[in-house]
Order: structure tokens, then sequence, then C-alpha cells
């Protein structure tokens, strides 16, 4: 058996009941198969043994009182993945459906997108099952200030930089760093995505979703191709998606439907992005909400938003919303690249189906690397005490972005694998990551 499938074999064993946790897994250490045969050194030094297993998972209760009164108690997480190249680095997910399978997925994914960004950070992952939807201000507050009660033990700005997910947004990060800073007396870059009067960094907003754009667009010039004029499907209608739609539209597409958890919208003439702002970002309602916008547009609650003929879509939304049969769906009306917004949003046979008939497909630890790239910068104006404008974040942002896209391509090709870029990205985020492990002995 190769030392891949043995450690694999391993991992599953010792890991029952994490299906998310085991697929990202999977995907990363089969696509490792030829650096690691090339290298040795990676099995003599255990790298994949190390690799998968997690530094810590710290888990803990986070109590808070309702505004009925009521006392609440949601768990809390944080797994520090992987610091070989820099402090741990990643978000926190609020959501109902946090659980350890998932944010060890993530945890994972993320030490090897934070490779790819080029620049110095681990990879870590945290949240809770907590549900901000339809919560007051008050108790999200409340939650906030319980969770980074027990959080701020573990984190710091030398030592791990937590940020956004889905469902943290600007309001989470503001009250958790409130709390951070009130029990350590710290005024430190100890979270990224903070509001611009504190400490944020410009264009972080929009970074995940324009980084997305920026790194599809290298993609498709390398293969005569371009965003102009193109028809785009989004999902999600979150962080990601409004700022990967806002970019793409700039680049000439049209993008075409949009959704959230309960439906989709559809809209021929290019789907308002200052509506969805506003229905999103501000009121924090539902996207059904967009007919009052634009009554000419349709809103389903059956069928997918990928059963809508498009040229090009972005996934943004969350883990295996794109499954097989959306894939051959969008392959026969013609969709001719998927850049993942999202992570692992795309199921492993829907991505398999979409390499065997040469559609163009940017993994999300490649694709969606430019928020935490651009997270990284908000770290280092911190640090220097300064903040930079929104041309030259951006401009960074988009250098970081191209040159992922030739890491990717550039591994891709020489390991015998041209235009896999799940191959590319894997092998291109492994490289740094295990070298440096390798020279820090058995830790
Ligand atoms: P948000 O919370 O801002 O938005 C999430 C969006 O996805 C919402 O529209 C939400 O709808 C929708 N969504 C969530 N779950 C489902 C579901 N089961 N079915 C359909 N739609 C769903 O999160 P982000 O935009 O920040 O994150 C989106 C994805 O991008 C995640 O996978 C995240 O890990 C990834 N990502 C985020 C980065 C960032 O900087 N924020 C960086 C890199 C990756 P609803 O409101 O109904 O729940
Ligand atoms: O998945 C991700 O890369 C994020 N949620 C962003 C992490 C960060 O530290 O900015």
């Amino acid at each position: 058996m190769s030392y891949v499938s043995e450690v694999l074999q391993d991992l599953i064993k010792k890991n029952p009941n994490e299906p998310e946790f085991h697929q990202a897994a999977t995907e990363v250490l089969e696509s490792l198969e030829p650096i690691v045969e090339a290298n040795p050194v990676y099995q003599k030094m255990g790298i994949l043994e190390r690799l998968t297993e997690p530094d810590r998972i710290v888990m803990f209760r986070v109590p808070w009182v309702d505004d009925s009164g009521k006392i609440q108690v949601n768990k809390g997480y944080r797994i520090q993945f992987n610091n070989s190249i820099g402090p741990y680095k990643g978000g926190l997910r609020l959501h109902p459906s946090v659980n350890l399978s998932i944010l060890k997925f993530l945890g994972f994914e993320q030490v090897f997108k934070n490779s790819l960004t080029g620049l110095p950070i681990g990879g870590a992952k945290g949240g809770s099952n907590f549900d901000p939807k339809g919560k007051s201000d008050r108790e999200v507050m409340a939650f906030c200030q319980s969770f980074m009660t027990e959080l701020f033990k573990y984190i710091g700005k030398d030592t791990d930089v937590p940020a956004g997910d889905i469902g943290t947004g600007a309001r989470e990060i503001g009250y958790m760093f409130g709390q951070y800073k009130r029990i350590t007396g710290l005024y430190e870059g100890v979270l990224t995505g903070k509001g611009l009067t504190y400490g944020g960094s410009l264009a972080r907003k929009e970074a995940t979703g324009y980084g997305l754009i920026y790194l599809m667009n290298e993609m498709l010039a390398a293969h005569a191709m371009n965003f102009d004029g193109k028809r785009v499907l989004v999902s999600g209608s979150g962080n990601v998606a409004i700022y990967a739609a806002e970019k793409a539209a700039q680049y000439g597409a049209k993008v075409v439907a949009m959704c959230d958890s309960n439906g989709w919208i559809y809209d021929e003439a290019g789907v308002d992005l200052d509506a969805i702002k506003k229905i999103k970002e501000v009121e924090r309602k539902r996207i059904s909400e967009y007919l009052n916008y634009r009554p000419k547009a349709e809103y389903h609650t059956d069928g997918s938003i990928w059963d809508v003929p498009c040229d090009i879509a972005l996934p943004c939304a969350t883990q295996n919303e794109l499954n097989l049969e959306n894939a051959k769906t969008l392959i026969k009306n013609g969709c001719v690249a998927v850049g993942e917004g999202a992570n692992m949003p795309t199921t492993p046979d829907a991505a398999h189906e979409f390499l065997k008939n040469n559609v163009l497909f940017a993994p999300g630890k490649a694709a969606n690397a430019g928020g935490v790239a651009t997270s990284a910068l908000e770290m280092s104006q911190n640090s220097l005490r300064l903040s930079w404008s929104f041309e030259e974040v951006d401009a960074r942002l988009k250098g970081i972005m191209v040159n992922i896209y030739k890491n990717i391509d550039a591994a891709s090709e020489k390991y015998g694998f041209k235009d896999n870029f799940i191959v590319g990205a894997n092998i291109a985020g492994f490289t740094k990551v295990a070298d440096s492990m390798v020279a820090h002995g058995i830790v």
C-alpha cells in the first residue's frame, strides 16, 4: 500500500464520523502522491501523519442570555491546525451546522490556502453552532462576548488571529474585538476583518470576491477567454458572493442568478447588486425580497440555481452545494469555467466531471485565498501602525492572485497534470509547509 493510502486509511479509522474532514483530506492527499513519491524525506519525516493531525483543538461552553431571559448554551471551538509557516490564521464560522468535522476540513484546507498566498500565515478555523440569523443585536453581542471570554486565552497577534466566515461579519468581529481589548488591555491586531475606524483594512470586505475574479481572469486569459459578455451564476448572497458578483460585472459579465439558503433569484437583466447589498448587508433579510426591487425577476424555491444556463459558475455559499447532477446540467448548458468562492462547494464527483469535460476548474484553496491574503495585509498594517489606501491593498491583492495562478499552473504542469488546478493547488500549497516541517524536526 502506498504511503498516502496508509495515512488516509489510518486517518479515517482514527477520526470516525467526520465525513467532511475525510473528503478534504482524501482530495488533498491523493493529489500529493507524485510529490511524495519524488521526495522520500516526507515519508521519513512523517509529514502526512503530522499534517493531518491538528496541533490542538480547543472546545468550550458558550453560555449567554437571550432576550426572553432564558440561558442558552452553545459549543465554541478553535482548531489550531498548523503553524509551520506563521501564526495560526483562519475564520470563525457561526452557523447551526458547525461541528468538529466541518471545522477540521476547513482548518486543514486553510493550511494549504494560506501557504498559497505566499504570506507567513499558518492554518486554523473555529466557530460555534450559534445561529446569528433572527437574533437581536444584543443577543449577538452577548454571544460574542461570552465566546471571546474563553477564546482570548488561546489567541494573540503573534499566536493565532481569527477572522470572519459564514455568519461572522464586521458586526461580530467588532463585538469580539471589544471584549478581547477589555479583558486583556491590549490594542493589537488579534482579529482581522475589523471595522475601518479601529484597525481594519480597506478592501478586506471586498477581497475574497474580488480575488476570486482576479484569479479566474488569469485562468480564463491563459485559455484565450475573459469575463466580457459572459453569463455568470453566483450562489450565496453573503460577503463572498456579493463582491464576486460586483467584480465580475465590472469585468463585463452579466450575473443572472444568486441565492440564499431559502431560494434563488433569476434576473435576465443582470442582478441589481445595490438591491442585494441593501437586503443582505443592511436589512439582513431574505433574498426573496429582491422581487420588491425588480418585479420582473423570478424567485424560486424548487430546482437549483445550477439549472440556469451560464458560461461561468461561481459557487460562493457553502460546502457540497454543487453535486454531480448539477455539474452535468452545467456542462450540458455550456458552462466553460467554475471558480470556488466558497470552501469545498463542489462534491468530488462533480469536480471530476468538470475536469473530464475540460471545464476550467479553480479550487477554493486557490480561488478564495484573496480573503485571508488581505487579512495578512491587515495584520501587516496593524504591526506597522499604518493604513494603506484601497488602491494599494487592491493592487497587492491582485498581484497575489496572479501569482497564485502562476504557481498552481506551474505545479500542475511540473507533475504531469497540466490544467488540473486541484492537483496544482494542493502540491503548490503543500511544498512550503512540508519543507518547513522537515526543517523544524519532529514537533
Ligand atoms: P456569509 O455568511 O456572508 O454568506 C453565506 C451565504 O451563503 C449566505 O447567502 C447564505 O444564505 C448562503 N448559504 C449558507 N449556507 C447555505 C446553504 N446550506 N445553502 C444555500 N446557501 C447557503 O458567508 P461568506 O460569504 O463569508 O462565506 C461563504 C463561503 O465562502 C463559505 O464557504 C466560507 O467558508 C467561504 N470563504 C469566506 C471567506 C471570507 O473572507 N468571508 C474567505 C474564503 C472563503 P443564508 O443567509 O440563507 O444562510
Ligand atoms: O476561509 C477563509 O479563508 C476565511 N474565512 C478567511 C480567513 C481569514 O483569516 O481572513
